[in-house]
Formats: structure tokens, sequence, C-alpha cells
């Protein structure tokens, strides 16, 4: 089949090329010249295990090419960005957008699958709609699907193989036709539903997701208060068959946890109120955490810290709506001397100077590990403490070997560790209570 994908992003890119690994002849669209011009060479844009290797095989072998409009194909797939408005509706132009370029293009028989997040109905009530302008009857003469990925990022190419898939269809026929399109490349099951019921599903696993962090984080600031260590109550906790507590840290980030519950509230916004109470928990924690390094700190000294990590979260580089990104951020506005670091971040991403992580160090009084990177959990403290002026860290991942860190002469502050923090846990005599059932 020809296949035309609409959007060469983090899903469209590796879509494509698995597609094109899989025998279909396949043009990827983007609007972005720059991206255009690179994968034409056969080198993308985003860093991915596995990706560089199955794009050039692809490219070489003239089975992807890239284009910056779309054409005619047999099958169009739409992986755009869906981003947040600043009302918290979903910006869906460039669903719009997607779909306008493709309809001249179209042809009776035709599928056309939307892969982007979207609020439930967004297939039925924009893309369908702007399709029929075309003057072809959708579910008719051209079937409608709607497909949305599931992968983490990180693990991408494994995830979009291995993973089960949910195919919605406009009709059972357009459902059936989608899944031939994936069974290409997919090994996992593919279960067949409609458009609106594809689209809920996807939106509520990533909210089940933002929902279980934003409890542990809830859990983390009660910790704080009550004198006790989060991290061990959930190892407790977790003991139990049915109770899998998620990790707290600095917050939710990137494109999919700290949008998509949105865009059911948007949909319902009387009754979704667990969700946005949700977002707001994770949304408040870059402030908790700057709060902490500022009992840590005296402001008035005019401190340095030092913030390693600020991809949103361990082992990628993307800073998409990171709260490590917000804690810099909230550190500088209020006047403190922060210095961050993050080797897997592209240097001219964020809004402030990124550094590597021995010149961020150098002269700082705090280090706040804010993304739990390899590289930051093998760091030798005896290094970081000749490079440091001060011996305080804040950990917000409790990732690192604390008794370590302790020998090289620092003081270790866990977030919601309340122990030795603002609930003075031991100072009730909590630890003495604790040790005497050791
Ligand atoms: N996080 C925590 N504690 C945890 C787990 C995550 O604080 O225990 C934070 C992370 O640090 C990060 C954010 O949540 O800031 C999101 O990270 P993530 O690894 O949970 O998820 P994403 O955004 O990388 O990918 C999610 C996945 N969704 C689910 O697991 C339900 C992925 O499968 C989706 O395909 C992806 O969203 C997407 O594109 O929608």
């Amino acid at each position: 089949m020809k296949i035309c994908v609409v959007g060469l992003g983090y899903i469209g890119l590796p879509t494509a090329s698995l597609l094109a690994a899989s025998g279909h002849q396949v043009v990827g669209i983007d609007r972005r010249a720059e991206i255009i011009q690179a994968l034409g060479q056969g080198r993308p844009h985003i860093e991915e295990p596995g990706l560089a290797t199955v794009v050039k095989a692809a490219v070489d072998s003239r089975s992807l090419r890239v284009a910056s409009v779309p054409e005619e194909a047999d099958v169009f797939i739409i992986c755009v960005q869906t981003p947040v408005e600043s009302d918290r509706t979903a910006d869906l132009r460039y669903v719009r957008d997607a779909v306008t370029s493709i309809v001249p293009h179209l042809r009776s028989g035709n599928l056309v699958i939307l892969e982007s997040t979207v609020p439930p109905g967004t297939t039925r009530d924009v893309v369908v709609p702007a399709i029929e302008e075309g003057g072809l009857r959708a579910g008719k003469e051209v079937h409608v699907a709607y497909c949305p990925e599931r992968v983490l990022p990180g693990r991408i190419l494994s995830e979009l193989v291995m993973n089960d898939r949910i195919v919605g269809g406009m009709t059972p026929e357009d459902a059936r036709r989608a899944k031939a399109v994936y069974r290409s490349f997919v090994e996992g099951k593919i279960h067949l539903t409609d458009c609106t019921t594809a689209e809920m599903v996807k939106v509520m696993e990533n909210t089940f997701r933002d929902v279980n962090v934003a409890l542990s984080n809830e859990m983390a600031l009660i910790a704080e208060q009550v004198g006790v260590n989060v991290w061990e109550a959930i190892r407790l906790a977790n003991c139990h068959p049915r109770v899998q507590f998620l990790r707290p840290g600095p917050g939710v980030g990137g494109h999919c946890l700290a949008v998509d519950p949105w865009f059911l509230v948007q949909q319902a916004p009387d009754v979704a109120r667990l969700i946005a109470a949700a977002r707001e928990v994770n949304d408040a924690m870059p402030g908790q955490v700057v709060s902490l390094a500022k009992d840590l700190v005296k402001p008035s000294e005019k401190p340095r810290i030092a913030i390693l990590g600020l991809a949103y979260k361990a082992g990628v580089g993307d800073t998409r709506e990171s709260p490590a990104v917000a804690v810099v951020e909230q550190l500088l506005i209020s006047g403190v001397d922060a210095v961050a670091a993050d080797p897997l971040v592209a240097p001219d991403v964020c809004p402030f100077p990124v550094y590597t992580t021995d010149q961020a160090l150098a002269g700082a009084d705090l280090l706040i590990l804010a993304v739990d990177h390899d590289v930051f959990k093998e760091l030798n403290p005896d290094h970081v403490a000749d490079l440091m002026a001060g011996r305080l860290v804040l950990d917000t991942r409790s990732c690192l070997d604390r008794k370590r860190w302790e020998a090289a002469g620092f003081k270790v502050r866990v977030l919601g560790d309340g122990r030795h923090g603002r609930g003075g846990g031991e100072r009730r005599g909590c630890a003495a209570l604790r040790a005497s059932f050791n």
C-alpha cells in the first residue's frame, strides 16, 4: 500500500519507518523544512533507541520518502500534536490543518486514520465533517478510523511493535481496514471498537497514570507534615496485593500526562473534579521543591543552587512541560542564582542557559537532583564535594545512594522524607519508636 503519514514527530516518524520496513511505500509529511532536510539524508531529529537505524534503512531503500505537502495515497495517517490552550481546552488546529491538507488528495476507497490524542468525539465532530466538505462520504466512500498510540518515550520502537493496539472505526468495516494496516508491524493484540470509545480509552489511560502520580505526590506532602518517609511507606503499602503506588517526584511533565487529562475536564467540567484536582496537585509540585530548597539555604545569603536534570523524566532529552524546568524558572524568578545542567537535553531548548554538570556544580551551595538520569545516579559524591561550595543535596526522586553521599559529607534531604523535614518527626520521637520495632 502507499501510505501518507502526516506529522513526523515522536510518533509519526517511528510509525512511518516501521510501515516502510514492513514493505509499504511511505511518504512522510512535515511542514518543518529543517526536519525534511535532515530526514532526506536519513538523519532523524528525535533521539530514541534504535530509531536512527530504522530511519536510515527506510530512507536508503527508498521505501520512506519525505515531503512538505501530502500527495495521493491509499492510506493517510495523521500524527500531529494536540497542545492544550491557556484555557485548558484542546488546541485542535494542527488536526484540522492536517485533515484539510489531505482532503484534495482523497479518492474513493481511501482510509484516513487519526492517531493524535484528542477529546472524545473529535473524529466524529471535526475530522468527518472536514472530509465530507471535500465531497466524499465518510464511512462509505472514505473509511475513517481513530487509532491512538500508546508507546512510552524511551521505548517507542519496541512498544509500537509489542503493545496491544486499540482501533476505533467509524464503521466496523473501517475498523477492520485500519487493523489490516497496523497488523503489518504490530505483534500485540489489536482490539476493535468505535472511534469515540477509542478516543476515550486513550485519554483515560494517561489520566489514570496522572491521577495515581498525584496521589503519590500528595502522600509525599502528607509524609512531610507527619514526619514519615513516604518512600518507605510506599514500599510497605505496595506489599499489599491490591495496592500499587507510583513514585512521587517534582511533578508530572511530558506532552501526554500533563495535557491529556484536561481533554476530559473540557468535555465534562462538572463531573471531572478528581481529574482536575490531580492535575493541580502535580502542577504544584515544582513550587513544593522550590519551597523545600529555600528551607535548606537562606535566600538572604544569595545562595547558588545547581539543578541537575531538565528533561521531563529520566532517560529522555525532551523538556516539554518539564517540572524540572519549572523549578529552575521559579528559582530564577525569585532572584536565586540557579544554574542547570542536563547532558541529555539540547542546550538551546530552554529559556535559560544550560551548563555542563561540572559547571553547574562549581561553587553551588545546594544541589537539587530533579531528574533521575543514570548519569546523575552514578555521580561520585567526592568529586561533587570538590566542586561545590556547600554540602547540601535535595533529592526529589529518592535515587541517590544516601549513605555514600553522607559519607562524603553531604546533608541529603529527600522529597517526601518528613523524618528530617517540616513535620519534625525525629523531634517528636518517631525515630526512637520506629527503632524499637526493628
Ligand atoms: N512520573 C512520576 N512518577 C511515576 C511515573 C511517572 O512522577 O511513578 C512522571 C514522570 O517523571 C514524567 C510523567 O510522570 O514527568 C510522565 O511520564 P511517564 O513515563 O508516566 O509517561 P510518558 O508521558 O512518557 O508516556 C505516557 C504513557 N502513558 C501511560 O503509561 C498510561 C505512554 O504509554 C503513552 O503512549 C504516552 O504517555 C502518550 O504519548 O500518550
